[in-house]
């Protein structure tokens, strides 16, 4: 095996031996087929769209594909093999439709190789030997590493969009062109040779697509659930029997919460599904009581605690522990071997039967209550207060400090960063990362609450909205405005988002806590000269930068 795409990698170069996350060798190598099998698919399937053919299932399968082997989503050697096998019979698809296509404009099919024509391996063990072959070392030692490392960026880019799409999906929200653009990029990803240039082109541009794929997310979340408005959460445990729902699944948490309903249940949102407490179309049902525990690393101690069933709609899963396997859940494309996984029915009652045999809490938990649902609608509505504090100087400086939580120490600083900023500044955040200083107390100015709680990840797109508005505003771009970014990562979503910054132009942002293993050096420096991209230092010296 060899993986680098997360920001836990063993000695910040590369899983070699097992994953940091819990990925096993064999899962790792059947993660790497199935991307180049997908790529595959997509190379017809791209040919097949420039001749006005499309079949939704072929673009659904890469999109899936994509998303399956995003960091702490599937740990199943079983389902690997099975989308592996499902590859085959779809780039069989792609296939005819691309072939069909040519013969219907009187063109001759072009004979492809590489990933289109690679024969499926018959046997889990043949798999994995193939993957092997497949991986980013593999790849490295074909284009030397500066260019694999730019290769697996637009990849781990596509994997955070297609996450979003597939999202956007259950929902009902589907862009034909944004199927376009992942097959269009993993045909190109499947090209035998690579400039630098060419490569950094690319990545930009996913990272133009993928604000069109957060943009639909949005409009998928707003269009079905309204937009969030502020709400007071509560963060601790009421008396009775309890669903945990972690993951960044809406449409999950909707329909388990329409299963439990009358049931005597109490369910809580966990990590990434907190901004699901503000969404008017679920805030609605009286037993969604609150959020429990924090981000997704702590979910070990957390889950063991928890007297419910708990329920994983998406990333982020760890290796359960013993005392809660037999009620930890998994649905979508999140697996874990031995985890009961809720099928596409969506029936849940094993959830349902799970949280009733558990003992719940047997009385309610000291109440506390944290501010959350101030993503783009809810700004906007007070931008003319904001604007006159920032012309009054009441208001000097926006923080964006938001980003993926992760087990490192070093992941310290954004805590000591948050509650350094000075008290006439704003601090905007979203995604798990916010957990590291979302139950501390940041007053507020004339009003505005300091701290403004944003959303999922994806709502980095609100917070793009906000900045654009800001900026029009003050009559500039979002470079000439009072805001500083300072990005925590830790998987591919957070990818695509960096992307999508970069591709805005958006300069001076500081990102760790360390860079991505796969952005090789000279990369680095294209992108510090370009941007001013820099690793985050220490808070004394960001500050001090920053704010002068
Ligand atoms: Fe946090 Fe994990 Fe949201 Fe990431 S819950 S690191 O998937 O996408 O952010
Ligand atoms: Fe290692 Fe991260 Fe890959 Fe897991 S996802 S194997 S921790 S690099």
């Amino acid at each position: 095996m060899f993986c680098y795409q997360c920001e836990q990698t063993a000695k910040g170069t590369g899983c070699t031996a097992f994953g940091v996350c819990g990925k096993s060798p064999e899962v790792a190598d059947l993660q790497d087929l199935l991307i180049y099998l997908a790529k595959g698919v997509s190379m017809y399937a791209h040919r097949a769209r420039q001749l006005g053919a499309v079949d939704r299932n072929v673009d659904v399968f890469v999109v899936e594909a994509l998303f399956t082997t995003i960091t702490n989503v599937n740990f199943d050697e079983a389902r690997m093999e099975a989308m592996i096998r499902k590859a085959g019979e779809v780039r069989e698809a792609a296939k005819k439709l691309y072939e069909d296509a040519c013969r219907k404009a009187g063109k001759t099919p072009e004979t492809l190789g590489g990933p289109a024509v690679f024969p499926v391996p018959s046997s889990r063990s043949e798999m994995i030997n193939a993957g092997e072959k497949v991986n980013p070392e593999a790849g490295s030692e074909v284009h030397g590493e500066v260019v694999q490392g730019l290769r697996d960026l637009v990849l781990l880019g596509l994997k955070g969009s297609a996450a979003y799409m597939d999202h956007a999906k259950v929902l009902g929200y589907e862009k034909d062109e944004l199927y376009g653009f992942i097959h269009e990029k993993m045909d190109f990803l499947a090209g035998e040779s690579f400039t630098v240039d060419g490569l950094v082109g690319q990545a930009m541009d996913a990272g133009k697509w993928n604000i069109s794929v957060m943009e639909l997310l949005d409009a998928a979340n707003t269009g079905v659930y309204g937009h969030p408005e502020p709400t007071k959460a509560r963060v601790t445990g009421v008396k009775g029997k309890a669903i945990l729902v972690s993951g960044h699944d809406l449409k999950d948490l909707d329909l388990l919460l329409q299963q439990t309903e009358g049931k005597g249940i109490n369910i809580y949102t966990h990590g990434e599904m907190l901004p699901c407490l503000a969404y008017p179309g679920l805030k609605k049902y009286k037993h969604l009581v609150g959020n429990y525990g924090s981000a997704w690393q702590n979910q070990r101690e957390e889950f063991e605690k928890f007297p419910g069933a708990i329920l994983m709609t998406t990333n982020c899963i760890q290796k359960p522990k013993d005392s809660y396997l037999a009620r930890i859940f998994t649905t979508g494309l999140v697996a874990w071997p031995g985890a009961t996984h809720i099928g596409d029915g969506k029936d849940f009652s094993p959830v349902i039967e799970a949280a009733l045999a558990a003992p719940g809490f047997d009385e309610d938990e000291e109440p506390h209550f944290i501010n959350v649902g101030f993503a783009r609608n809810t700004v906007m509505s007070v931008a003319g207060k904001v604007i006159d504090l920032v012309k009054a100087g009441k208001l000097r400086h926006f923080f964006l400090i938001g980003g993926c939580d992760g087990a490192k120490p070093g992941r310290s600083y954004y805590t000591d960063f948050a509650t350094s900023v000075p008290d006439d500044c704003v601090i905007l955040t979203l995604a798990c990362g916010k957990y590291r200083f979302n139950k501390l107390e940041f007053g507020d100015i004339d009003g505005i609450p300091r701290l403004l709680d944003a959303g999922q990840c994806n709502d980095a797109y609100s917070a793009v909205r906000i900045a654009l508005a800001l900026a029009d505003a003050f009559k500039t771009d979002i470079n000439g405005l009072p805001l500083s970014l300072i990005l925590s990562w830790y998987e591919q979503k957070a990818v695509c988002i960096l992307l999508s910054l970069l591709y805005l132009g958006v300069k001076n942002m500081r990102i760790g806590p360390t860079l991505p293993a796969f952005v090789k050096e000279p990369v680095f420096k294209v992108l510090q000269e370009k941007f001013n991209l820099q690793p985050v230092t220490t808070v004394e010296q960001d500050l001090k930068a920053i704010l002068g």
